[in-house]
């Protein structure tokens, strides 16, 4: 493939966009999302499409969806596949396909709102995901080399970022009865990658084995990780420190634990109602809660501890805790560089979530980044639970020097895409595959 590419590189100039294609396909969660086929006037073409969040943040761009109650319950996305076909491609079409900055910033004006909500961002992202990897093929380099291109990481070493795995599943990811959204594990970042997949795959199973042996339920959650009924989320995290010390890996030194708490799903009248507490909780009593967890469990990694307004939740949490653990902000700061300036300015957080679909074009989820990247805060790039075989975040993730990565469990189709990217990637950068 890569001589193939190369070849390309010998074109004097760049190839122009001919036509943009789409059409609604399925995510893993069986709900529609926007699919976009670029077609350059060299022939070639690229393919791209939208993730789909379930705890969506409220600062999030917007979906466009059908509201036809004949069609997936309302989830159709015929009119953000007409966005496409009608207003997006005639909009682009003859423009060089390795302006990405021109694509981006021609969808935003054309759809003219400031969370995209006219045209969609399922539909907006999809063609800037298609768009991205067909400059990257007009331009012979692997997509991920292609992305650091509109970054301000000039030589900095391509590293694969530390994977923080979701095996085990609560919040609005499951069936089950946990309050909390994901329980990850998290290998140390001096573990080279390919060695954090086989980690990861045997934990995964021990788990199931230890569920098994509670005569627990093995089924599993939105993102492939289990999704027992547990007595408490506490109890969750015990189970997976005893499914860890019983194998050949050390917790605390070779892995450690985290969770995202996505706690906007827990959040009512400016209270927190976890199983684990008998009463409600005001975000002070959180803190401590959160505190004792930190001390039993050693969780180096806190996403949405907070719901997304509680910025004194935020503050004081940060405050006390961010020596040693990452506090992650995701529906807190949307990839939205406004809010991103806002917990810059209040201290909230020392980690972010970049999710492209979150703010709807790739230049803007790379923006967003290289800000968080400039006030010193950690950078996750996640996944969505409702996602495709698109493995575009995988290189994303790379290019923009992520810390760490979010794909779920290390099972189920949607998910091993881009772990298995990562794999291939890898190998590239170790120079055992032509370049
Ligand atoms: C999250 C994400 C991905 P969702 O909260 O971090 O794991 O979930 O896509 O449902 O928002
Ligand atoms: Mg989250």
């Amino acid at each position: 493939m890569y001589l193939i590419l190369r070849k390309n590189c010998l074109v004097d100039s760049m190839p122009k966009i001919k036509n943009i294609y789409a059409r609604e396909i399925l995510n893993s969660k069986g709900i529609p999302t926007v699919e976009a086929t670029i077609l350059l006037d060299n022939n070639m073409s690229a393919t791209g499409s939208s993730p789909t969040g379930t705890s969506v943040g409220r600062y999030e761009a917007k979906d466009l969806r059908d509201e036809d109650q004949k069609r997936f319950n309302k989830n159709g996305v015929r009119n953000a596949v007409s966005s496409v076909l009608n207003v997006i491609s005639p909009a682009l079409v003859g423009i060089d396909v390795t302006s990405q900055h021109e694509i981006d910033k021609k969808m935003i004006e054309v759809d003219g709102t400031r969370d995209k909500s006219k045209l969609g961002a399922n539909a907006i992202l999809a063609v800037s995901i298609a768009s991205a990897k067909a400059g990257a093929m007009a331009s012979g380099a692997p997509l991920f080399a292609y992305l650091r291109r509109y970054t301000s990481l000039g030589n900095t070493p391509f590293k694969i970022p530390t994977p923080a795995f979701n095996i085990l599943n609560g919040g609005k990811h499951a069936g089950n009865n946990l309050d909390f959204q994901e329980f990850l594990v998290i290998p140390a970042s001096s573990i080279p990658y390919d060695d954090t997949l086989n980690f990861a795959s045997t934990i995964y199973y021990s788990l199931k084995e230890t569920l098994k042996f509670k005569n627990e339920v093995t089924l599993i959650g939105d993102e492939g990780g289990f999704a027992p009924s547990l007595k408490t989320n506490k109890e969750a995290l015990s189970l997976l420190a005893e499914t860890i010390s019983e194998s050949s890996y050390r917790i605390n030194y070779d892995v450690f634990l985290g969770i995202d708490a996505a706690s906007n799903s827990f959040y009512e009248k400016s209270e927190y109602k976890i199983k684990d507490q008998v009463k409600s909780m005001k975000s002070y009593e959180l803190i401590e809660f959160y505190k004792v967890l930190n001390k039993d469990f050693n969780l180096i990694y806190l996403e949405d501890p907070f719901a997304d307004d509680d910025w004194e939740g935020w503050q004081n949490l940060t405050n006390q805790l961010s020596q040693d653990t990452l506090i992650v902000g995701d529906d807190l700061i949307c990839t939205n560089i406004e809010r991103l300036e806002t917990a810059i300015q209040k201290n909230a957080v020392n980690g972010i979530i970049i999710k492209p679909n979150q703010i709807g074009t790739v230049i803007e989820a790379i923006a967003t980044a290289e800000v968080a990247r400039h006030a010193g805060f950690k950078i996750t790039a996640s996944h969505r639970s409702g996602e495709t075989n698109d493995d575009f975040i995988a290189d994303f993730s790379v290019a923009i020097d992520a810390d760490y990565v979010k794909f779920g469990a290390p099972a189920r189709g949607e998910r091993v895409a881009k772990y298995n990217r990562l794999l291939a990637i890898q190998q590239q950068l170790s120079n055992s595959q032509p370049q």
